[in-house]
C-alpha cells in the first residue's frame, strides 16, 4: 500500500512539469530568462542542502571521536570556514541573486512605455472568465487574446471584482490584478502560435476554471482577426437563427451580454459578438462545439457550479435556437 502510494506520488511529481502550460517549456526570451534564473536557484539550493547534509553525516560518522575534519580539534573552531561559508558565501549569493530577480528581470521582462505606437491590451478579470479590450479600436472579446508575432504589446490589467492574476507561463511573469490597479505586463512571442494561461490568483470556487489562450498571429492575420472583431455582428440567416437572436435580444441574455449591432449593451458576461469564432466557452472549460453550447446555455450551473451565469431553466427548443443563432457569429 504505502510502496504503491509512493510509486504514484513520485508520477505525479515527474509530471506536474507536462502539458502545454509549464514554467520550464518556455516560448519567449523573457520567460527564458525566469526560467534560468529558478534553475540557477535550484543548484544553489541543492549545493547547500548537500553541504548541510554531509556535514550532518560527518558529524554522524564522528561521534564517539573528537573533532570534525573542517573545525580540527574539538575546542578549536576554524574561523575561517565559518567566515567563509557562514557569512562570505551567502552574503555573495543572496546578494547576487536578489540583483537578478529584482533589478534585472524585471527591467528585462517589463512592459513597453505606454505611448501611440505601442499596442494595448486591456485585460479584465471577473469571477471567472477575461474580459479583452484592444485599446482605440471597439474590439471587445474574452478569454482568447489575439497578438501580432514579433511585437512586444503593453498588456494593462485589471479587474472588476476580487483579485486575480494574469499568467502565462511559456511568455511571461505574472501580473496581479487588483482593484482599483492598472498593472501592466509585456507580451511577446518571436513564433507564432498558443500558448495556455491561467488566473494564478485564488479567486473563488471557479478559479481553477479561469484559463485563457493567447493566439500569436502573423502582422496580416492579426490586423484582419482585429478588423473583423471590431465589427458589429452580422444578421441571422434563417428562421430558427433568426428566432434565437429574438429570444436574445428580449430574454435575460441581454440583461447580462451584449451582441454588438443588436442593441444589446450589458456588461456582466463576456461579449458575444463574435463568439463563434473563438475556440473555447466558459474561460477554456468546454470547447465552441454546438454539443457543448447547449448544456451550458440550459444549464451553466452543471458544468461550472457557483458561477455568474444562473440556470435560466430554458426548454431544449429554445436552447436549439439560441444555439443556431451564436454559432452564427462568426
Ligand atoms: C446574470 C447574468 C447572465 C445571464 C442572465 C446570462 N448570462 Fe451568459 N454568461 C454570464 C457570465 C458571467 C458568463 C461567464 C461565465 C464563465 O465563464 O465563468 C456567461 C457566459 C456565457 C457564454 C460563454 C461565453 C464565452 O465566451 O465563454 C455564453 C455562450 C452565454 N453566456 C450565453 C448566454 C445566453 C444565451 C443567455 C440567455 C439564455 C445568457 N448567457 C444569460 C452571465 C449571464
Ligand atoms: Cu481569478
Amino acid at each position: 500500500m504505502l510502496r504503491r502510494c509512493a510509486s504514484g506520488l513520485i508520477c505525479l511529481a515527474l509530471l506536474s512539469g507536462c502539458g502545454k502550460q509549464s514554467i520550464t517549456s518556455t516560448k519567449s526570451p523573457d520567460a527564458h530568462d525566469i526560467a534560468l534564473l529558478w534553475w540557477w536557484m535550484l543548484a544553489a539550493a541543492v549545493i547547500v542542502f548537500g553541504g548541510a547534509l554531509l556535514l550532518l553525516v560527518l558529524a554522524w560518522l564522528k561521534r564517539e571521536r573528537p573533532g570534525l575534519p573542517i573545525f580540527g580539534e574539538r575546542e578549536h573552531i576554524n574561523e575561517g570556514m565559518v567566515l567563509l561559508f557562514g557569512i562570505a558565501i551567502p552574503i555573495v549569493t543572496l546578494t547576487a541573486l536578489f540583483a537578478v530577480a529584482n533589478i534585472y528581470l524585471v527591467n528585462r521582462t517589463a512592459p513597453p512605455k505606454p505611448s501611440s505606437t505601442a499596442m494595448t491590451v486591456d485585460v479584465i478579470g471577473h469571477q471567472w472568465w477575461w474580459e479583452i479590450r484592444y485599446a482605440g479600436t471597439s474590439a471587445v472579446t474574452a478569454n482568447e487574446i489575439h497578438i501580432p508575432v514579433n511585437t512586444r504589446v503593453n498588456v494593462v490589467a485589471t479587474t472588476a471584482d476580487v483579485i486575480h492574476s494574469f499568467w502565462v507561463p511559456a511568455l511571461n511573469r505574472k501580473v496581479d490584478m487588483i482593484p482599483g490597479l492598472h498593472n501592466r505586463v509585456l507580451l511577446f512571442s518571436s513564433r507564432v502560435g498558443k500558448f495556455r494561461g491561467q488566473c494564478s490568483q485564488f479567486c473563488g470556487l471557479q478559479h481553477a476554471h479561469m484559463s485563457f489562450w493567447v493566439f500569436v498571429d502573423t502582422a496580416g492575420a492579426f490586423r484582419s482577426w482585429l478588423a473583423h472583431e471590431a465589427a458589429p455582428a452580422s444578421a441571422p440567416r434563417g428562421a430558427t437563427a433568426s428566432a434565437g437572436q429574438r429570444m436574445f435580444v428580449t430574454t435575460s441574455c441581454a440583461s447580462c451580454h451584449e451582441i454588438r449591432g443588436t442593441g444589446t449593451t450589458a456588461t456582466v458576461g463576456p461579449d458575444l459578438t463574435h463568439l463563434a469564432g473563438r475556440t473555447s466557452i466558459a474561460a477554456l472549460t468546454l470547447p465552441n462545439t454546438p454539443s457543448a453550447l447547449a448544456p451550458w446555455i440550459h444549464n451553466p450551473q452543471a458544468i461550472k457550479p457557483g458561477d455568474r451565469m444562473p440556470d435560466l431553466g430554458l426548454q431544449s427548443n429554445a436552447v436549439s435556437e439560441l444555439v443556431a443563432y451564436l454559432q452564427e457569429l462568426k
